[in-house]
């Protein structure tokens, strides 16, 4: 059966003679500590459970929630439109803050949150973001936003961020918040897109030991957007900041309300947030989340895939806020469970490379939550650093953002974890709106670079071009077969959009846009945006297997493969690879690494470049660019790099491409 890429990826109309191989051979496993396993929130016996009536179980996931009125309808499916849990009322900020002081939690911990100015560092308990978060509302109100107004919120990582959202999702206003990295005009976009009425921000964020001005953007946005009244701004950096009549400062506007505010009931289908997902190209979609579906998916995920024990664990997720990752994982599962959470302002390497391992040093953190790219950084910077550091509260690791390659998960789980905590691998999107795919930490004997089985309660499937299952050792496209609670509603604006993107290609299944394999235990492998699959002499070959093939090499820290256009195979795959810290670049490192592959993977996947570099072009949210890769690998001029962390990036990198040869 023949595999052809949507979209408009390199292969878009070339047919291979396979589905997607299936090279990387991966034999190890680790089980699940006994005592975690017997103590585990969850056990076996919820897929069981959710095998034998799936609604049923999303039922008792949503019981964990406080409502105000019950639900009369489980599902309603008009395909691809969802309804979860029909007729049900609750308040989203009450679940998240309210309802703990209420159950005698008030000085609990909601936020330790640590700036990146060592020293400068904030307790907020559940009483303190309840007092917060109910000025913030009255705010807001005072600011003529009403239920369904839409607010934009462009804030660095301060605990103003969080409670921006709750008073917006408390008085039933629907959030967008902007990432604090994104330019004038994405943010002028998504302002119009939403067509928000009342921005939130600040005058500046801490960067690399300095402060780094917002304000300006939102005037330049601002300007542009005649339906803003009002932009609120946080005083963070004190830094000069221009002034309109449409400003307020936060402390003027909100420090004289009252911290008393009652929340009303909203339905469970009214909209919660709009965040904005880029792709790889094109305009972004405002993915639409709704309050009781996607609290009850956030919840019960954060629950079972980090066993988190509320009384005793100190949860640290480290994403920005303005991604989905920090939304479901720093803001609203972690809340609705009453966890005590740690916010971090700033870089890993400000102001010296150990901070991460000095944060879960200083608040004993015991569930970590971070992702690849972060992991193969500190690879890359070397085993001592962490060495240096007391880790000894860690007991659960979690990775998010991109497959995780199987050496890096076994460093992380080394380096990190000293052995002893399971590593959960995370396959979810914004669109899906929580995690998805994972091992239980109680439950799964993991390997290494797996996703392993869906969750209790959702069915995702592989399958061929023709939408039938592939067997067990096949690989082909993920897909969701049935809906959950947490899945966007639409994209904003644009029901047809939504129809053509992620329901068209298979009909009556969710296609997310990501290449897996099902290996001969049935578990999953993801292998990466089905856009970036490599058709190399009739083969399609993951870039996943090959990089992770790169990377399980000793002098490897990242990698990032392409398949560029060759006139004998059809693509042929070219490598940019990060060496280890402590490795030189020698004469020979390519043969090495080429030799290296092909004895891991078989001679076809051999690259057939390998360039060193310092860097990979990176989104914002630190995935790898590989579309910036392919024109460098295919000798054509850049296409838009609007959406990267660091242009010069790619100076570094096509400057290294004529001294590179092909060996064969
Ligand atoms: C949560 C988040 C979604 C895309 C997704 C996939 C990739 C995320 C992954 C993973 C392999 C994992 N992705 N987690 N790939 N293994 N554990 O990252 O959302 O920013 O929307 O990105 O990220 O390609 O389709 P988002």
């Amino acid at each position: 059966m023949a595999l052809e890429t949507p979209g408009h990826g390199p292969n878009g109309g070339k047919r291979a003679q396979e589905t997607l191989s299936n090279l990387l051979q991966e034999t190890r496993r680790f089980d699940p500590p006994a005592d975690l396993a017997a103590a585990a929130n969850v056990t076996e016996s919820a897929y069981d459970e959710a095998k034998r009536d799936q609604l049923a179980f999303w039922d008792r996931a949503a019981e964990r929630l406080s409502w105000s009125k019950r639900w009369d309808t489980t599902l309603s499916w008009n395909p691809p439109f969802a309804k979860w849990f029909v007729g049900g009322q609750l308040n989203v900020a009450y679940n998240c803050v309210d309802r703990h002081v209420e159950a005698g939690n008030g000085d609990k911990v909601a936020y330790h949150w640590e700036g990146e100015p060592e020293g400068d560092s904030r307790t907020i308990t559940y009483a303190d973001l309840q007092r917060e978060v109910s000025k913030a509302a009255n705010a807001l109100i005072e600011l003529g936003v009403r239920k369904g107004d839409r607010v934009a919120i462009y804030l660095p990582m301060i605990p103003e961020l969080p409670v921006s959202m709750l008073a917006c999702a408390r008085i039933g206003a629907v959030h967008s918040v902007v990432f604090g990295g994104f330019s004038a005009s994405a943010l002028k976009s998504r302002i119009d897109d939403a067509d928000a009425k009342v921005v939130i921000t600040a005058d500046g964020g801490f960067r690399r030991n300095a402060p780094s001005a917002l304000k300006p953007t939102v005037d330049e946005a601002v300007a542009e957007c005649p339906g803003v009244e009002r932009v609120v701004v946080v005083r963070r950096t004190a830094q000069d900041v221009a002034w309109t009549d449409k400003d307020v400062w936060w402390h003027d506007l909100v420090e004289r309300q009252s911290d008393q505010h009652k929340p009303e009931p909203h339905d469970a289908e009214d909209p919660l947030y709009i965040l904005y997902t880029s792709g790889t190209t094109g305009k972004p979609k405002g993915i639409l989340h709704t309050g009781g579906g996607y609290l009850t998916q956030t919840a019960w995920t954060h629950h079972a895939v980090f066993d988190l024990k509320t009384e005793s664990d100190i949860y640290w997720c480290t994403a920005d806020i303005g991604w989905v990752t920090g939304h479901s994982y720093i803001v609203y599962g972690p809340l609705a469970n009453g966890a005590t959470s740690v916010i971090y302002e700033g870089t890993p390497d400000t102001p010296h490379r150990g901070r991460f391992w000095e944060i879960v040093q200083k608040y004993k953190i015991s569930i970590l939550y971070t992702a690849p790219t972060a992991i193969r950084t500190f690879m890359k910077w070397g085993d001592d650093i962490p060495a240096k550091f007391d880790m000894s509260s860690l007991r659960v690791l979690g990775s998010v953002g991109e497959p995780i390659n199987p050496e890096a998960y076994v460093w992380y789980r080394e380096h990190i974890g000293g052995s002893r905590c399971p590593v959960v691998d995370t396959w979810w999107q914004t669109e899906t709106g929580a995690i998805m795919i994972s091992p239980l930490p109680g439950v799964t004997a993991a390997k290494p670079g797996a996703a392993m089985r869906p969750l209790p309660g959702i069915t995702a499937d592989v399958v061929d071009d023709q939408g039938n299952s592939v067997p067990d050792g096949g690989g082909g496209f993920l897909v969701v077969r049935d809906p959950w609670p947490a899945m966007l509603r639409t994209i904003w604006g644009d029901d047809q959009r939504y129809i053509d993107t992620y329901w068209s290609r298979f009909p009556g299944m969710y296609f997310p846009g990501d290449g897996a394999k099902r290996d001969e235990d049935g578990d999953l492998w993801l292998l990466g945006r089905v856009d970036d699959v490599m058709l190399v002499s009739g083969h399609n070959i993951s870039t996943t297997e090959v990089e992770s093939a790169l990377v399980s090499h000793p002098k490897v820290a990242e990698a990032a493969v392409v398949g560029a256009t060759d006139p004998v195979t059809g693509q042929a795959i070219v490598s940019f690879v990060i060496l280890r810290g402590n490795v030189a670049e020698s004469e020979d490192i390519a043969a090495e690494l080429r030799g290296h592959v092909a004895k891991t993977l078989g001679p076809i996947a051999k690259p057939r470049q390998i360039l060193v570099v310092p860097e990979l072009p990176k989104t914002r949210s630190g995935k790898i660019m590989r579309r910036l890769l392919r024109d460098v690998a295919e000798n054509r001029s850049l296409g838009d790099v609007t959406t990267l962390t660091d242009s010069s990036v790619m100076n570094l990198i096509s400057e290294k491409l004529p001294t590179a040869k092909s060996e064969d």
